[in-house]
């Protein structure tokens, strides 16, 4: 009987980051380190004339400038960090300087000189689509173009009843950390070591060896610990370029941090997408075609681009449509590059897709329940129009879950009405694509106090994955939880890794660290079977125990690291090798569909401010190892949707200034706007994995986006196309 997984077990990451003494990038101190800080353009586009920073490097403890870098870093703005010729958008790097103390490089920054000639900014998406005005001189504003077509669209949208043609927009937000992102790269004797607040310590060795593979043999990259990242701190970006080139070329260690002005300008935004569509449908509520054009704003750099593939080739969501056109365009404009953001595309998609339910409930005159259950996918495994394999499940039965709190959240609202309030419920119902692979590694090793020190190439950075592996490490080897010590983020632990995204880190790094405690055991009983001088057959692994079956003798994982890590003279021989760990890979076969179902009930009061009044989420993940760590997701992702649909966009002016360049003008939900969230789960719909779970950490800002949307609709009784919903102007 397992112990420990499947129960609520408290995270054993936080004492130090309760403690205080978690070390954050700027925390690390080396002796001799130089800091970096960034000069950045205060214009959208120009052409860049002459950079003078003669002045900057006459000041005291200035030691060097740097301009116009030129390396090849994989898809970014022409392949350079630096602005060279060309300013692309407000906050494009221009020089950095380095400096004894952040002190002096930022006042240095305000010596250099640079001169530019103004271009016009390409600022609206749909304009940019018109690829009169460049965004980037020389080249077509279109960065990206591909069809998806399924089935014959345009002939199942003629045969329709109804077609509901509306424009949807997601606006541009910003993935918030708490902490912004910086670097310390140490250039030691010849190593290159790199702290970084990162996601994917291995990925960003792959990276950086990508682009400095010439200058430094090795690279080491230690993830620091990190205020959050919410999928912005993946890839590396141009100032951790910019900063490990510092570092080696002169030999120091140095250190750059993000201010959170520079953060917001510089941390590649996300969502950004527009569509125009029409969808067909029966008169009793069959959805038939889809016929949506994509336009997905992926500012100065056209690595954004994925995203819009992942919202397009789930945008059937969890439903039945199987004739459907989307058509994507990525245009280039004069903003920050797009990238990732929590749920990565499929928020959009989950967007898109229940809101043409619910406007097409509202045209039919149909419930919202069930029109969608007329179309949920009823058959699994399920492939959808566009090849995803929707593994395991049962929908149905989820949303007939999650409608018996639409009823009664719909029966508390109509009770509110009568009292002349403004209340409105939502539900939506979505699917989730995860475990991006394609696998992960981790090591179990026996240390010599007998304790088991997992190493996982994952990198969790605030999701609890750690306790959730010693969960099931712990049951694997029958042995007390405590007795178990993970350990992460650090290429020079674990040979190669991928890191902490995609919903992953469960399911991917902890059945990896299953199998590599399996193949443990297997080594216990060898050396157990050695020590005791018996045959291995006939000894058994037993709760941290290896038994002779025979003589009932046996001896603990701890007598056995102690014997082998004790024997200074080596005298029990060459019979086996005292080898006390391994080490093991896994990946799944395709990607894993969980789903789930949120129902929101929600009130706008006089003043405009939209507040939660209860809220349910309820997924299917397959087994849930910890649910504890699970429903923080939840509470968490969902808080952060709320942000999304009622607070948090940013915003440009015509020109292409940054609007938002403070927490002041860029809304966060604080405790103010925070509610309870009840979190339901149901185990139908396992992985094949050996423990067959799914991701959760996306879901809820999957589900929470149409949920709350549509509440606050009912509630203002205005049908809403656009996120965040400016509620003042509908009441
Ligand atoms: N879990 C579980 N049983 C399951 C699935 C998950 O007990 N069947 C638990 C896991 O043990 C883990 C948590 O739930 O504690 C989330 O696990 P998983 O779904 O595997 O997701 P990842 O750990 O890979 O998290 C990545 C995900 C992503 S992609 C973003 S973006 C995001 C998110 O995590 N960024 C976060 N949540 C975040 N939370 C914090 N605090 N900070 C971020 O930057």
């Amino acid at each position: 009987m397992p112990r420990y997984i499947g129960q609520r077990i408290k995270r054993i990451e936080d004492p130090k980051v309760l403690l205080g003494t978690a070390k954050y990038v700027d925390d690390l101190e080396f002796p001799g380190t130089l800091y970096l800080a960034i000069l950045r353009s205060p214009v959208a586009h120009a052409r860049l004339l002459k950079v003078d920073y003669s002045d900057a490097l006459k000041m005291p403890g200035v030691v060097s400038v740097i301009t116009g870098l030129n390396i090849a870093v994989e898809n970014r703005p022409r392949n350079f960090p630096m602005a060279k010729d060309e300013i692309l958008y407000v906050g494009h790097p221009i020089a950095a300087v380095v400096a004894e103390d952040r002190y002096k490089a930022f006042d240095a920054l305000e010596r250099i000189q640079f001169d530019y000639e103004p271009l016009p900014a390409v600022v609206d998406p749909e304009d940019a689509l018109k690829d009169e005005v460049k965004a980037v001189e020389g080249m077509s504003n279109i960065g990206y173009r591909k069809t998806y077509r399924a089935g014959n669209p345009e002939d199942a949208l003629s045969r329709s009843d109804v077609v509901i043609e509306t424009k949807l927009e997601i606006s541009r937000v910003y993935p918030a950390a708490m902490e912004p992102r910086g670097l310390l790269s140490v250039y030691q004797g010849g190593r290159l070591t790199v702290y970084a607040s990162t996601q994917a310590p291995h990925f960003m060795r792959r990276f950086l060896k990508n682009a400095f593979g010439n200058l430094v043999s090795d690279i080491r990259v230690v993830q620091a610990d990190v205020g959050g990242a919410f999928g912005s701190k993946m890839f590396p970006y141009p100032e951790d370029y910019i900063t490990v080139y510092a570092s080696i070329m002169l030999r120091r260690p140095v250190k750059w941090v993000n201010t959170r002005r520079d953060d917001l300008m510089s941390t590649y935004h996300s969502r950004g997408q527009i569509h125009r569509l029409r969808a067909g449908f029966t008169r009793d509520g069959e959805w038939r075609a889809l016929i949506d054009d994509l336009v997905i704003d992926l500012g100065a750099a056209t690595h954004g681009y994925y995203l819009a593939d992942i919202t397009a080739t789930l945008i059937s969501g969890p439903y039945k449509v199987r004739d459907i056109l989307v058509e994507v365009y990525g245009v280039r404009t004069n903003k920050t590059p797009l990238d990732q953001y929590r749920g990565a595309g499929r928020p959009e998609a989950a967007f898109v897709y229940e809101r043409i339910m619910d406007i097409a409930a509202d045209e039919l005159g149909m419930d919202p329940v069930e029109i969608r259950r007329r179309n949920l996918i009823t058959q699994l495994p399920y492939t959808n129009p566009f090849g995803h394999h929707y593994d395991s499940g049962n929908y149905i039965k989820l949303l007939s879950f999650a409608e018996q709190y639409y009823r009664d959240f719909e029966k508390r609202a109509e009770e509110l009405r009568k009292q002349g309030r403004r209340v409105g419920v939502g539900l939506s119902f979505y699917i989730e694509q995860n475990n991006f692979g394609p696998w992960e590694s981790a090591s179990v090793r026996v240390k010599s106090d007998g304790k088991v020190l997992v190493i996982i190439g994952a990198a969790p950075h605030g999701q609890g994955d750690a306790t959730a592996i010693a969960q099931i490490v712990a049951d694997e080897l029958g042995i007390d939880i405590d007795q178990v010590e993970v350990s992460w983020g650090d290429t020079e632990l674990i040979g190669e890794g991928f890191g902490t995204y995609g919903s992953r880190t469960l399911t991917l790094a902890g059945n990896a660290a299953l199998l590599a405690a399996r193949g443990l055991k297997e080594r216990l009983r060898v050396l157990g079977a050695q020590l005791m001088g018996v045959n291995v057959e006939e000894v058994d692994y037993r709760d941290g125990r290896v038994v002779h079956l025979r003589s009932g003798k046996s001896m603990s994982i701890q007598e056995i690291a102690n014997a082998v890590t004790s024997n200074v003279g080596g005298t029990w021989g060459y019979r086996a090798e005292p080898k006390l760990e391994e080490t093991a890979y896994f990946g799944l076969k395709d990607y894993t569909y969980p789903y789930g179902s949120h129902v929101a009930l929600v009130e706008v009061t006089e003043e405009g401010l939209v507040k939660v009044l209860d809220y349910v989420a309820i997924d299917d993940i397959g087994f849930v190892v910890n649910p504890m760590l699970a429903e923080g997701q939840v509470i968490g992702g969902v808080i952060q949707g709320f942000g999304e649909v009622v607070l948090e966009e940013v915003k440009y002016d015509e020109s292409g200034n940054l609007l938002t360049q403070s927490f002041g003008e860029y809304w966060l939900p604080s405790a103010m706007e925070s509610f309870k969230v009840k979190w339901i789960y149901l185990e139908d719909g396992k992985s094949d994995a050996p423990i067959p779970s799914k991701g959760i950490a996306e879901g809820p800002l999957i589900g929470v986006l149409p949920a709350l949307t549509r509440a606050i609709e009912r509630a203002v009784n205005k049908r809403i196309t656009k996120i965040p919903v400016d509620v003042k102007l509908l009441i």
